[in-house]
């Protein structure tokens, strides 16, 4: 149904020069539908006044040149295409991005990127590189210093590939040139972001220089962001929808309205007025993070990989089913908020509420193949931190059992149906090393899968009744359907812990 509502909003006529102060590492679908719609509006807001010194120069390392060579096309603007629901739409005129780069290993633009992030106009670098880009341990958060790209990085550091190799990179240019370093802002969801993003640089920098890597200890702030806003991956069917809306921009992304930036307030160089732009500026973010990885991002795998195995194809869809809106509401109310120190004010059955509204946007068309993508970097701060601290607590794990079990089915490569999918994550071939050897064996290949010491802490690997719950739970996925297992999983509670 044709939207009847549509507001558009531009950035004013241009009356002062805007400078670039942020670098962006990650040029993709969230960045361009969260940070720089906060960054437009206090362009916007400052347009005809003392100017603005926070444009943004995006960079993609990864992924391929096109989507840069597009916003060149076009002027470096594009559109934001907000839904609340399918009647009520607000486009946004993006103009924030004034340079985009490609620095990928094969792109001409590594050496304009490393210039840019060491000039000393730039005074923050931000990153949406995914999960998987920083390189690290997702159960320890060390630094994977075996990883290929970073053992090149090590090997190459002027000619970095990855982004921590990046960012010491330029550090160490700025560190030479006696030019102060910019603030490092991840905004990827992880838990205590900023902290990881801190040890992965500090860790590679000691392979190069230890006085740098002690530079970088000293004087770098890492602060941490919470970052909320569902964006989904655009498909040919979001493009159709906005050429009916007469929105003609491959480079435009869809999201919904609702947006949230939780930010620590440590910018030594300065930063944007951004309280001013909606973002929450905090001294502690962690109340914050926690709570979205563990209530959105949670119930977001849960969908993802027990409504794949149904069969079902969007969040949408699957809260349209009682069985998963049940599910959801147990794991909330019995596994996740007791888990949770609530930031000051927050109510959690309004926020949860607030979620499966969201949830149930169907203009959104949010695959949950997108959000299964990567579990082995998702799950240990999305349910296994929460379930080892209910398990030590001796409470509940039911549904964080019965999550882990559809996940590692997920990792088969195809739905209860038969239906195949792609699995897609950086630890895909061990998954399927681990399907083959145990095909024929439940327990076992439950025990391998809670053996890998890279996504489960040793907690849930060792404790033989989680693994028994993840066991019985899989049998019934297999034997009885998804629907049915949850309903069990939530009346007779078949993973009791003293049962
Ligand atoms: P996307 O697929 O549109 O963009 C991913 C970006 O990460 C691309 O720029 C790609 O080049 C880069 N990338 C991927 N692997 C990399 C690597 N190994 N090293 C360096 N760069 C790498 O995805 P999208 O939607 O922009 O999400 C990116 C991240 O933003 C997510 O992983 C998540 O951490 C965060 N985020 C996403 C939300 C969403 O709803 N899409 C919401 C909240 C956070
Ligand atoms: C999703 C997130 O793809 C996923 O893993 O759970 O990208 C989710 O859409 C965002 O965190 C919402 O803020």
């Amino acid at each position: 149904m044709a939207p009847n509502d549509i507001h558009i909003e531009r950035e004013p006529s241009q009356t002062t020069p805007v400078k670039n102060g942020i670098v962006h590492l990650g040029l993709g679908a969230f960045h361009r539908a969260h940070q720089a719609v906060y960054v437009q509006r206090g362009i916007n807001r400052t347009r005809t006044g003392q100017g603005n010194e926070w444009g943004i120069c995006s960079a993609n390392i990864r992924s391929n040149h096109m989507l840069v060579d597009q916003l060149r096309k076009q002027d470096l603007r594009y559109h934001v295409v907000e839904f609340s629901d399918s009647e009520h739409v607000t486009l946004r005129e993006i103009s924030a991005i004034r340079e985009a780069l490609y620095a990928g290993s094969d792109g001409p633009d590594r050496e304009a990127l490393l210039a840019r992030m060491s000039d000393p106009g730039v005074r923050i670098v931000t990153l949406t590189v995914t999960e998987k880009g920083y390189f690290l341990n997702p159960g320890s958060g060390e630094l994977l210093h075996d990883a290929a790209p970073i053992a090149h990085d090590i090997a190459h550091p002027e000619l970095p590939d990855t982004a921590p190799g990046i960012l010491v990179e330029a550090l160490a240019r700025r560190r030479s040139a006696g030019i102060a370093p910019f603030t490092v802002l991840c905004c990827d969801n992880m838990p205590h972001n900023g902290q990881r993003t801190r040890r992965a640089v500090i860790s590679l920098a000691r392979h190069r220089d230890t006085e740098l890597a002690e530079w970088i200890e000293a004087e770098v702030a890492f602060p941490s962001s919470m970052v909320d806003r569902i964006v989904p991956a655009m498909t040919d069917a979001d493009r159709q929808r906005l050429a009916a809306l007469g929105v003609e921009d491959p480079a435009a992304v869809v999201c919904e309205t609702f947006s949230q930036w939780v930010v620590e307030d440590r910018f030594p160089l300065g930063r944007p007025d951004w309280e001013a732009d909606g973002v929450e500026m905090v001294a502690d973010v962690a109340p914050f993070e926690t709570m979205k990885l563990r209530l959105l991002n949670g119930a977001h795998s849960l969908l993802a990989y027990l409504g794949a195995l149904a069969g079902i194809d969007t969040v949408d869809a699957a809260v349209a089913r009682p069985a998963f809106r049940q599910l959801l509401q147990h794991y909330w109310q019995r596994e996740a908020i007791p888990t949770l120190s609530l930031p000051d004010g927050t109510d959690a059955d309004v926020y949860t509420g607030s979620l499966l509204a969201r949830f149930g946007n169907d203009s959104l068309q949010h695959r949950l193949q997108q959000i299964a993508m990567d579990g082995s970097q998702k799950l240990p701060q999305r349910w296994l931190a929460g379930g080892v601290e209910r398990m030590t607590a001796g409470d509940e794990v039911s549904v964080t059992a019965l999550g882990v079990a559809g996940w590692i089915r997920y990792t088969a490569g195809s739905n209860l149906s038969g239906r195949l999918h792609p699995v897609d994550d950086p630890m895909a071939e061990t998954f399927a090393t681990l399907h083959r050897r145990h095909a024929c064996d439940r327990p076992a290949l439950v025990d391998a899968f809670l053996g890998l010491d890279a996504v489960f802490p040793a907690a849930l690997r060792d404790d033989r009744q989680f693994a028994q719950q993840v066991v019985d739970a899989l049998t019934r996925l297999e034997r009885d359907g998804v629907e049915a297992t949850i309903t069990t999983a939530l009346t007779l509670n078949f993973s009791d812990r003293d049962a």
